[in-house]
């Protein structure tokens, strides 16, 4: 595939000023008659032709000013029509069949109804058009169809008209005043009900807020109304945001490749992030529906009003966007718990990547497939590149940044660059070398040592940008790192300071501690760095008992578990470990959620991250191992916290959230220490449950036992929600994640499931995804868990690109493993290469992977 390049952006010779789209709607076929206004492009080089994007299309007919025309040529999918300077009209008629479009780009069918995904480039696959986020256009979308079978049609924007036809059919017009690039069309036409609504903004606009679902969905869609509110009440009062339409309204579709779509006033969203009530979601389903659903709004100024130059500058609108749902989220519901959970995000996913074959800046500088770019690096380092300058600003002036940055540029397609410039004017930042943060990939690593003279601690602080693919050199970045020093008698730190490492070495001095303090750094995680520092295994404990910023207090305990597990097992470590989780235990000034956080392990994908060579069969016992440790060590505690924090309810509110948590943790650790009893115990919490979320949580731990309660409760969770298909894909999720020695032959079962179908993205993720990270399938030693997902790549290969090209990475990061598996993952990737037609996206994934 072709290489396309940053620095190569040329703007569109031809604005299209206005769109007027008629829709003949049908599942076999539809028929798109587009009526583009075009004018050339005063900022643009002239032009003799119009070249128009193209992606299976039927063309019928071509017409200029009205003319038929047959003097158009074909450049592969592209549609090129001569085309003299000056205003002109275009009209286009094309046909799709919606129902063979299995790649869920463009229009395509989904349980009856017809929905659009064009973000990035899937408009092309339903007209003719310059499909690139740098053309705004005005749209006018007319809708026909059958009245029975699509009563309710939706486009962008406000309803204009709408009416009865002959023959059973009907029509509906819709008008969106705001210009924008064709990614952010959308249509749905389908047999819907909505849950109604209304908002009304600070400046007095009634808007009419529709949640948009099958009828049998209607009642668990109250969360996801609550949530559009809040988000539009939180962007309001945050960044003095506005909503500018008369219509809000969101559809849920079950047939969706990722989790949500921003389209103008008419937001598409997989189910998953729409339906919930507590006998089928569980809290953390709640909290991740409202987290996207903030996402999506933000997107209405942070995406839709200000949009993308061009595909590189992806990191501008979802960097930015991310941030914006993480402090929504935080905001809400606490900072500490969502920071860690995030983190731990980063760290799992977006490390790896960053250390991987695909590694890529968040502003990266070629593709071959824009999709591909949709990443861990683009969103959520993305994010933290914003909130490090929102870190060194301070909220005030981060908020004048931003207002800066709304006000100079609503309108048009942006670039990171002007949001950077905006920030320093705004907010007051010289980020003269913080732009570095865009342009350079790889997780730097920093170091620190301490030293202590007189009453004054030196902290020498060095930085390492790692070389990455096609970027060997790198130059360092400013690091702003929160930090405080502990007066480990007293327990008390004199004052939380920023320090920006700039410099490859540098040293900061503090004068005034008789004793050397215990360094507390990176609190909040300021910065999306690794840190490698020595530190008394002591220093460690105090600070996981003790400091006050919550972050750092779990990042001590990570390090200390992280510890031991990577280090050679010793038994001071353990009793570390041991004498930080009693005093997590015992304190009760922390509230169950966060001393659940404090108690997890790290996880296997960060794990392999931090190992120089990953043995993943090795790794899955220590840290098993471990669990079964603290399980024996703190039974009676455990027990205890099982016993006491029994069935609360949703309408509990946060206590009873924090509660549910802790004792799902306690039950997984009763489990590790003593299977018998955790079986019996699982079994109760799962019969009693009193919503999904205690179900769940039994679940996940009986699915890594054996005996009668697992194999009654998954028996029981499948019949009794068999006709809902988010809960039959926690029912897949479980089982192919259970750590348990025979997991792999389980999935090669579930795959041949009745329930099982490879046309639904939710379910393949559900089994597969799974599957990918369950240390005990995916590495099964004698490489049998790589050719399942190389097979399911080739699979999903031409059928549906993008969700293929998501599976490729787990295979790519061979580099970090053993080298027995080493081996067999690489010659995976490579009958993955060699086996003929690949798709733009597998094949990109494919060649990064190989290097
Ligand atoms: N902007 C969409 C993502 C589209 C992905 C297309 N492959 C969702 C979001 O980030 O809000
Ligand atoms: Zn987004």
């Amino acid at each position: 595939p072709a290489i396309i390049r940053r620095k190569d952006y040329t703007p569109f010779p031809w604005r299209v000023p206005e769109v007027r789209l008629a829709f003949d709607l049908g599942i076999e076929s539809t028929r798109v008659e587009a009526t583009l206004s075009v004018e050339p492009n005063p900022q643009a080089g002239a032009a003799s032709a119009i070249r128009l994007d193209g992606d299976g299309l039927v063309l019928e007919s071509v017409a200029v000013d009205g003319e038929p025309r047959d003097d158009w040529q074909r450049d592969g999918e592209a549609l090129v029509v001569p085309l003299s300077s000056g205003p002109h009209t275009l009209t286009i008629v094309t046909r799709i069949a919606p129902a063979e479009n299995t790649q869920l780009m463009g229009l395509y069918a989904s349980g009856g109804m017809l929905c659009t995904q064009c973000e990035a480039e899937g408009f092309r696959r339903i007209t003719f058009f310059p499909d690139r986020p740098d053309v705004l256009s005005v749209y006018t979308v007319r809708m026909e169809a059958d009245a029975q079978a699509f009563p309710v049609l939706l486009s962008n924007g406000n309803p204009v008209e709408e009416g009865q036809l002959e023959g059973g059919r009907h029509f509906a017009e819709w008008h969106d005043p705001w210009p924008k690039p064709s990614y952010l069309f959308a249509l749905v036409a389908g047999d819907l009900v909505a849950r109604r609504d209304s908002f009304t903004t600070m400046g007095g606009r009634e808007v009419e807020l529709g949640v948009w679902v099958r009828e049998a969905d209607l009642s668990r869609t109250e969360h996801a109304m609550e949530s559009i509110k809040r988000s539009m009440k939180w962007d309001e009062e945050t960044y003095g945001r506005e909503y500018d339409l008369d219509r809000f309204n969101i559809v849920a579709v079950g047939d969706f490749n990722m989790g949500a779509m921003e389209n103008k006033g008419l937001n598409i969203f997989n189910t998953k992030y729409v339906l919930a009530d507590e006998e089928t979601a569980t809290d953390a389903d709640f909290d991740a529906i409202e987290g996207v659903i903030g996402h999506e709004y933000f997107h209405n100024w942070s995406g839709n009003r200000i949009t993308c130059r061009d595909w590189f500058q992806l990191s501008l609108k979802e960097g930015f966007t991310v941030l914006r749902d993480q402090t929504f989220s935080e905001d809400l519901h606490g900072a500490a718990v969502k920071r860690i959970g995030d983190v731990r995000m980063l760290r799992s996913v977006q490390f790896p990547e960053d250390s991987g074959p695909f590694a890529h800046p968040i502003r990266p500088d070629s593709y071959k497939e824009i999709s591909n770019f949709y990443t861990a690096t683009i969103y959520n380092k993305g994010a933290e590149v914003i909130r490090m300058m929102r870190s060194m600003a301070g909220l005030e002036a981060f908020r004048k940044g931003s207002d800066l940055y709304f006000e100079r540029h609503d309108g048009e397609a942006a670039t990171c660059e002007d949001f950077v410039k905006a920030m320093e004017d705004g907010a007051g930042l010289d980020l003269t070398q913080f732009r570095r943060w865009y342009e350079q990939a790889g997780t730097p690593q920093v170091t620190v040592e301490q030293h202590h003279e007189g009453d004054r601690v030196t902290l020498t602080l060095a930085q390492v940008v790692p070389a990455t693919p096609g970027q060997p050199d790198k130059l360092p970045v400013p690091i702003p790192l929160k930090i405080a020093l502990f007066d480990r008698e007293a327990g008390t730190h004199s004052g939380e300071q920023l320090i920006v490492l700039t410099q490859e070495s540098q040293d900061f001095t503090f004068d005034g501690h008789a004793k050397p303090p215990v360094l507390s750094i990176n609190r909040n995680f300021t910065a999306p760095v690794a840190i490698e520092r020595d530190i008394a295994r002591e220093d460690l404990v105090f600070l996981a008992a003790h400091d006050d910023d919550a972050f750092a207090r779990h990042e001590a305990m990570q390090e200390l578990l992280l510890g031991y597990l990577l280090g050679d097992g010793d038994e001071a470590a353990r009793e570390a470990i041991g004498t930080a989780a009693g005093a997590i235990l015992a304190d009760d000034a922390l509230d169950h959620e966060m001393r659940a956080e404090l108690l997890g392990l790290p996880t296997f994908a960060y794990l392999a991250e931090r190992s120089e060579v990953f043995d993943p069969g090795a790794m899955v016992d220590k840290r098993e191992g471990l669990k079964t440790w603290l399980g024996e060590t703190f039974a009676g505690r455990f027990a205890q916290l099982h016993d006491s924090l029994a069935e609360p309810s949703r309408a509990a509110g946060m206590a009873g959230k924090q509660a549910r948590r802790m004792r799902s943790v306690a039950l997984a650790y009763l489990a590790a220490a003593d299977p018998a009893d955790g079986a019996k115990r699982g079994l109760a919490q799962y019969r009693d449950a009193p919503g999904m979320t205690d179900r769940q949580g039994a679940l996940a731990v009986l699915a890594g036992l054996d005996g009668p309660e697992r194999d009654e409760a998954l028996a029981d969770f499948y019949s009794r929600f068999a006709d809902n298909a988010l809960v039959i894909d926690k029912w897949f999720t479980l089982q192919a994640s259970a750590l348990r020695e025979d997991v792999l032959g389980q999935i090669e079962q579930l795959a041949r499931h009745q329930a099982f179908t490879m046309s639904n993205p939710n379910r393949v993720r559900a089994l597969y995804a799974a599957a990918a990270g369950n240390p005990l399938a995916f590495h099964a030693a004698d490489g049998t868990g790589y050719r399942m997902i190389a097979d399911l790549i080739l699979e999903l290969n031409l059928r549906n690109p993008q969700l293929a090209a998501r599976f490729v990475p787990s295979l790519g990061r061979f580099r970090r493993i053993e080298p027995k598996r080493a081996a067999m993952m690489r010659a995976e990737l490579e009958r993955i290469a060699g086996a003929g037609k690949l798709s733009r996206d597998v094949a990109e994934q494919v060649e990064a992977s190989l290097g």
